[in-house]
């Protein structure tokens, strides 16, 4: 069989990934899972645009949340030219139904067990409906994902960067934060790869820039530090993203320092204690943020700071503690997001349950990215909406790029860090300063905020 695995990206400015590019994971590891005799062909929207005229006989369609729309239009083009499609991924997971209404499979979970005979099932015309695997994936002896079929990757615009290759080492996270959905579709067992296979793979890897796709890096400290460990001699440089508390090991620090770690992206979530409380990755923490800070900043990473508002237990105030966080920390990029229920989370069930979303489907309504698509506790939407465009603005003002600049790690001192550091600023103001153009749908501005739903939820 032809088979052509997608992986969507939605085309409007202000989306959430514009500015990070790299080489997917999840089709290269399909297309290792392939069972041999077929031809595949690998389509990153964000890299180059799909040819829908080429001959295919199966089409594979990776479905985040964010891109459930893109990937539903996607598939109806090609079932209208009678091409089978499956999805996978994290949205068909949680809503297989959903997928099925333009898909003629779904994959639930991890492709590992079930990859291999739906396609032999597809070649024989006799494709189910749904593919689930019975458990959750062993990760020792998983194939190497087949990087070569990935369309040539380039950066444009700001970031000079080259694009670094995405590789995994865990999977599946304890955690279970109310808003994440990696407990309920890539399980709540931390799951780690052999260190000697981590390290094979990244030996095989000719570019120097890495990015780890783990959701949850180094949540085993004996692992990890055995892993940059073995890392060392092979001199790559690397992005990946984790939790605060990777700051209470500075000895793992260290480590990730000398395996060649260029900047983190950190979920410290929410700077208000009422909301740490809340959200079980910070909830245990055994060092202070500004301290976390200056231990990242101490081994040279750049970081890049997360944060989301709208929590129920969040005041007004949190707006103005978080600026003063990020220009006292000298954080060098901040992402500021708005909560996001997320199909599949405890979070959508909850305010779902509370009658407090705007919308059970919001994601198939083509709202822009930072959208309030509940009502809010703490404040009302007005103050979420008001609060949050002026933290946008008032961090990233010239004057507070600037100043954030000055909190200089050794790396920014480099050309190369300096031009990052300009580089990711500018084209994430240059984003963010666009969305807050967008309309909020349930914003209402005249009347307080237990009237705002009711005022505006569709019928
Ligand atoms: C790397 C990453 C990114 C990258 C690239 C996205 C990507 N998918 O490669 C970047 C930085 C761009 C990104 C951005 C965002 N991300 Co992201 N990201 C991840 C992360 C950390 C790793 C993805 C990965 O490579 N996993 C490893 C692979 C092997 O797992 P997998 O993709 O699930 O694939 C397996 C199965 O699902 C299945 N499968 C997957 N696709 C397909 C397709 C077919 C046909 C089949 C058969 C099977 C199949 O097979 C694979 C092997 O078992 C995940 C968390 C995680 N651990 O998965 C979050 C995650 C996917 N991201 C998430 C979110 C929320 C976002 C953002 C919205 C964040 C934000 N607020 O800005 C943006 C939006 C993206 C957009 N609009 O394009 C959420 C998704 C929530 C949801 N319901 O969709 C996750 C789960 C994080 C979380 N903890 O909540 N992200
Ligand atoms: S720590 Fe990260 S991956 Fe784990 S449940 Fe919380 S948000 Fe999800």
């Amino acid at each position: 069989m032809k088979i052509k695995l997608i992986a969507p990206h939605e085309e409007r400015k202000d989306a959430l990934s514009s500015p990070f590019k790299f080489q997917r994971v999840n089709l290269p590891l399909l297309a290792a899972l392939t069972p041999p005799g077929h031809n595949i062909t690998l389509v990153e929207e964000v890299f180059a645009p799909d040819d829908i005229n080429q001959d295919v006989d199966l089409v594979g369609i990776t479905v985040l949340t964010e891109l459930a729309l893109r990937a539903y239009h996607i598939a109806d083009i090609y079932r209208r030219k009678g091409v089978k499609v499956v999805m996978g991924g994290i949205h068909p997971t949680v809503l297989p139904e959903e997928a099925l209404k333009h898909a003629d499979a779904v994959v639930v979970g991890e492709a590992e067990g079930v990859w291999p005979r739906l396609v032999s099932e597809a070649a024989a015309g006799q494709l189910q409906k749904i593919y689930q695997a019975g458990k959750l994936t062993d990760l020792k002896g998983m194939p190497m994902p087949e990087r070569k079929l990935s369309p040539e990757a380039k950066y444009t615009g700001y970031n000079p960067i080259p694009v670094p290759i995405g590789i995994e080492t865990s999977r599946g996270c304890p955690n279970d934060c109310e808003f994440c959905c990696i407990g309920s579709t890539l399980g709540k067992q931390y799951r780690v790869r052999p260190v000697q296979e981590v390290i094979a793979e990244i030996e095989s890897i000719d570019s120097p820039h890495l990015f780890f796709v783990d959701d949850a890096l180094g949540l085993n400290r004996k692992v990890a530090k055995e892993l940059f460990t073995k890392m060392i001699p092979f001199k790559k440089r690397w992005l990946a993203q984790g939790t605060v508390s990777l700051a209470e090991d500075p000895e793992l620090l260290k480590l990730m320092n000398r395996a060649g770690c260029l900047g983190l992206l950190i979920g410290f979530e929410s700077i208000q204690k009422t909301t740490q409380d809340e959200v079980m990755k910070i909830r245990n923490l055994k060092i202070d943020f500004y301290e976390a800070m200056r231990r990242f900043h101490g081994e040279g990473f750049g970081i890049l700071g997360s944060f989301v508002f709208g929590f129920d237990f969040e005041n007004k105030n949190v707006f103005e503690q978080t600026y003063d966080f990020i220009m006292k920390s000298y954080m060098d990029v901040v992402q500021l997001r708005i909560l996001t229920p997320y199909p599949g989370t405890r979070l959508y069930k909850r305010l779902s349950d509370e009658g407090r979303l705007f919308e059970h489907d919001w994601w198939l309504q083509g709202h822009p990215p930072d959208t309030i698509l509940y009502q809010p506790k703490g404040m009302t939407v007005e103050e979420l909406i008001s609060g949050y465009a002026g933290l946008n603005r008032q961090a990233y003002s010239t004057g507070a790029i600037m100043k954030r600049f000055l909190g200089m790690t050794p790396w920014k001192r480099t050309l190369l860090g300096c031009m990052t550091y300009t580089g990711v600023n500018l084209s994430t103001r240059k984003r963010y300063f666009k969305g807050l153009s967008n309309p909020q749908p349930f914003a209402a501005p005249s009347k307080p905020s237990g009237n705002a739903l009711d005022s505006t939820r569709k019928q």
